[in-house]
C-alpha cells in the first residue's frame, strides 16, 4: 500500500464510481422516530462455535449473536445474510451459519455464499488490461435485492462483498441507504484491552482495499469505532440464567460463549466478552442511542516499528498494512464514526439487549421470520 504504484491504483480506481454513486448527506439517514421497519442486508464472517480454521483456537462469537439479535429486533427486517471470509474460511462459516440460524434458531432467512478471499491489492490485470470483478452468489443476491428495494447493508466482517458490489454494480449500490460497519480509528489510536496491545483493526486488516472503496464510495457510511465497541464487556455471569435451559439454541450459545471467554480470559484477563458486532445491529435499530460525528476517511500505511502507536498489528491474514484513519471533519460529509452512547440509559438498554434473543420461544421466532 505504501508504493507509489499502489497509490496511483487507488486514485484511478475511485475516480470511476464516486461520480456514479453520487454524494448524499446525513439528512438521508433514518432516525429512531421513523416507524417503518428498516430493511437490512447482513454481511458477516459468522463463526460462532467454530474452532480452528486459518487461526488456531476458538473463533469470535459475536457475529452469531449479532445476527440473532438482528433477527429478533422488531425495528429491523432482515432480507438475508451473506457469509464472507474473516474469522474463519467461508466454507466452515457457511456451515456454522446454517446450523445456528436455521437448525437451532429456526429462522428461514436466506443465507448466501460471499467472498472467500480479499480483493487483489493492488488490483490484478490481464497483461495490463483491467479484469472484470468476479461476482459471487452473495454479491449477485445483494444486487437483486437492492433492485427490488432500498436496503441498509450491515457489515460485520471484512468489507469485500459490499466493495465488490460498489465497484462492479454501481446502480444497485446507489440504492444502499447506509452502510454500517465495524472498524476505523482516530489518528494515532492504538487498540488496547486491559493494558495489552496487539489487536488489529480486524475487518480493515483483512481487506484494506475493500475498506477504502467503501469509505470513498459516496454512500452514507457509519463506522462503529473501537472506543465505543470496547467500552462494554458482558460478564460470563450474564450466561447464568440460561445455564441448564435444555433448548438446543440456548445450550449451543452458552457453550460457544463459554469457550470463547475461556480463551479471551487467558489472553486479556477479562472474564467476559465484548459484543463488538452487536453495536452495528443496535445502531441500525436505534441510531439515536449513539453519539456520532462526521469524519474524513483515509487509508494510511502503518508503521513497521512495534513501539510506534501507529504500528501494524496482527499476525497471519490479519496483519495490518494500513490503518483506516477517521479524522474529524467539521464541515460534515457522508462518513461518520460513533464513539459513545448518547446517554447512560442507552448504554444500559444495549447491554440488556445483547442476550435478549435467548428468551424468545423458537416457535415464535419461526412465525415471525416466515415469509
Ligand atoms: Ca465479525
Amino acid at each position: 500500500m505504501s508504493t507509489p504504484g499502489a497509490a496511483h491504483t487507488r486514485r484511478s480506481l475511485f475516480g470511476g464510481f464516486i461520480g456514479l454513486v453520487g454524494t448524499r448527506w446525513f439528512a438521508g439517514r433514518r432516525t429512531a422516530a421513523q416507524t417503518r421497519k428498516r430493511r437490512v442486508i447482513i454481511s458477516t464472517d459468522l463463526a460462532t462455535g467454530l474452532i480452528g480454521g486459518w487461526r488456531a483456537g476458538v473463533s469470535d462469537i459475536d457475529d452469531g449473536l449479532s445476527v440473532l439479535m438482528a433477527l429478533d429486533d422488531p425495528d429491523l427486517e432482515i432480507a438475508g445474510v451473506v457469509v464472507t471470509f474473516g474469522n474463519s474460511q467461508t466454507g466452515p462459516e457457511l456451515a456454522a451459519s446454517r446450523h445456528l440460524l436455521h437448525d437451532l434458531a429456526g429462522h428461514s432467512v436466506p443465507i448466501l455464499e460471499g467472498a472467500h478471499t480479499r480483493l487483489a491489492n493492488p488490483e490484478a490485470t490481464l497483461l495490463g488490461d483491467p479484469l472484470p470483478l468476479l461476482i459471487n452468489e452473495g454479491v449477485q443476491w445483494m444486487a437483486d435485492e437492492l433492485d427490488r428495494t432500498k436496503c441498509t447493508v450491515l457489515c460485520l466482517g471484512p468489507l469485500t462483498d459490499v466493495a465488490t458490489l460498489i465497484s462492479a454494480m454501481p446502480a444497485a449500490a446507489s440504492r444502499i441507504d447506509e452502510i454500517i460497519a465495524i472498524g476505523g480509528r482516530a489518528p494515532g489510536q492504538s487498540f488496547d484491552i486491559n493494558g495489552r496491545s496487539g489487536l488489529s483493526d480486524f475487518n480493515v486488516a483483512l481487506d484494506p482495499r475493500a475498506a477504502e472503496i467503501v469509505a470513498n464510495s459516496g454512500i452514507p457510511t457509519t463506522f462503529l469505532g473501537f472506543t465505543l465497541t470496547s467500552s462494554v464487556i458482558v460478564p460470563r455471569t450474564a450466561l447464568d440464567p440460561f445455564r441448564g435451559d435444555p433448548a438446543p439454541l440456548t445450550t449451543f450459545v452458552v457453550r460457544a460463549v463459554d469457550a470463547w471467554v475461556d480463551q479471551w480470559q487467558q489472553i486479556f484477563g477479562e472474564d467476559g466478552f465484548h459484543p463488538w458486532d452487536q453495536f452495528a445491529v443496535r445502531y441500525a435499530s436505534q441510531p439515536d442511542a449513539f453519539r456520532c460525528t462526521p469524519v474524513t476517511p483515509s487509508l494510511v500505511p502503518c508503521s513497521k516499528n512495534p513501539e510506534d502507536p501507529n504500528a501494524c498489528r496482527g499476525a497471519s491474514l490479519n496483519t495490518e498494512t494500513a490503518h483506516l484513519i477517521l479524522d474529524a471533519a467539521p464541515g460534515g460529509g457522508v462518513v461518520q464514526q460513533c464513539t459513545d452512547f448518547s446517554s447512560p440509559s442507552a448504554r444500559q438498554a444495549f447491554s440488556d439487549a445483547v442476550l435478549a434473543f435467548l428468551n424468545i420461544d423458537p416457535a415464535a421466532i419461526r412465525r415471525s421470520s416466515a415469509g
